[in-house]
């Protein structure tokens, strides 16, 4: 067996012998159009404009895509330094939408109707320097992913009139310098997370017409500095949590059109909207005196 093997290695070893202008006989084994003679040996071009007689491509392409060059692409986008207006670098710059930010000296976003497409890219939360966000009104979809919870400096967030989807991350709850949070006609589907009792610099929180499902937090008590609270027009469940009462600073408080149920706590009358929007539940009586002529359509069928 070893014998045979031995055979067949000289056997091909001596077939590569190839003739010295063979490479140009359209008959032989290293034919190539495109080599030349060069002082009886054959030459071959290889892709970057070497030549030399290995006929195989020896060259290497840079980060660019160019065969020999010497591109760099530090961010790796497949955008060469030279060219590339945004070289992300940890620490130092973020890319969002085509646009290069710098992490230290950006501080404020006014990214509003341009419109802005594709979902919000989780490197948003590298920004943690700013303070005001606002990508309302644009034509994002998508999830508001989780790492604008490292945006700890933020005082305004918004992102209201859109397509986002998916439900209000539990990491807005990391923002307590949070004073303006309106996500308000966007399809967020999900329970409001009570992680946003930890919110308590808030005076507006507009969560108005998603598809808000569950019960209202009864941690949402702890906004004692909410002016507005606008929950109307979502899908909440339960009962109105008595913690409502705390809410002494507000001027507005919204809880219409929701399936709300049960009876209206009598601390309602402590909150500070002496005429809040509470119609189209189904709310059942008998209803605190201080509210009862707010109450509006009320869907008491399954009331006792
Ligand atoms: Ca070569
Ligand atoms: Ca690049
Ligand atoms: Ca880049």
């Amino acid at each position: 067996m070893k014998k045979i093997i031995l055979l067949s290695i000289l056997i091909i070893v001596g077939c590569e012998e190839p003739a010295i202008e063979g490479c140009l006989d359209g008959q032989a084994t290293n034919y190539d159009a495109t080599a030349s003679i060069d002082n009886n040996t054959c030459t071959y071009v290889d892709s970057c404009g070497v030549i030399d007689i290995d006929k195989t491509n020896d060259c290497i392409q840079d980060d660019c895509g160019v065969w020999g060059g010497d591109g760099v692409d530090a961010d790796s986008d497949n955008i060469c330094d030279d060219v590339d207006a945004c070289i992300v670098q940890d620490g130092v710059s973020v890319e969002l939408w085509g646009e290069c930010y710098d992490i230290e000296t950006t501080t404020s976003l006014f990214l509003n109707h341009i419109p802005l497409t594709g979902s919000i890219p989780p490197e948003i939360g590298n920004l943690t320097n700013l303070t005001y966000l606002d990508l309302s009104g644009n034509h994002l979809t998508g999830e508001i992913p989780s790492e604008i919870g490292n945006l700890t400096n933020l005082e305004t967030l918004y992102l209201h009139y859109q397509g986002l989807t998916g439900s209000i991350p539990p990491e807005i709850g990391n923002l307590t310098n949070l004073t303006d949070l309106n996500i308000c006609f966007t399809q967020l589907t999900g329970a409001i997370p009570s992680e946003i009792g930890n919110l308590t610099n808030l005076t507006n929180l507009d969560l108005s017409h998603i598809h808000l499902t569950g019960a209202i937090p009864s941690e949402i008590g702890n906004l004692t500095n909410l002016t507005d609270l606008h929950l109307g027009g979502n899908d909440l469940t339960g009962e109105i949590p008595p913690e409502i009462g705390n809410l002494n600073n507000l001027t507005y408080l919204g809880l219409n059109s929701n399936q709300l149920t049960g009876e209206i706590p009598e601390e309602i009358c402590n909150q500070g909207d002496s005429s809040p929007s509470l119609s189209n539940n189904q709310l059942c009586p008998p209803y605190p005196s201080c509210i009862e002529d707010y109450v509006g359509e009320q869907d008491t069928s399954n009331c006792p």
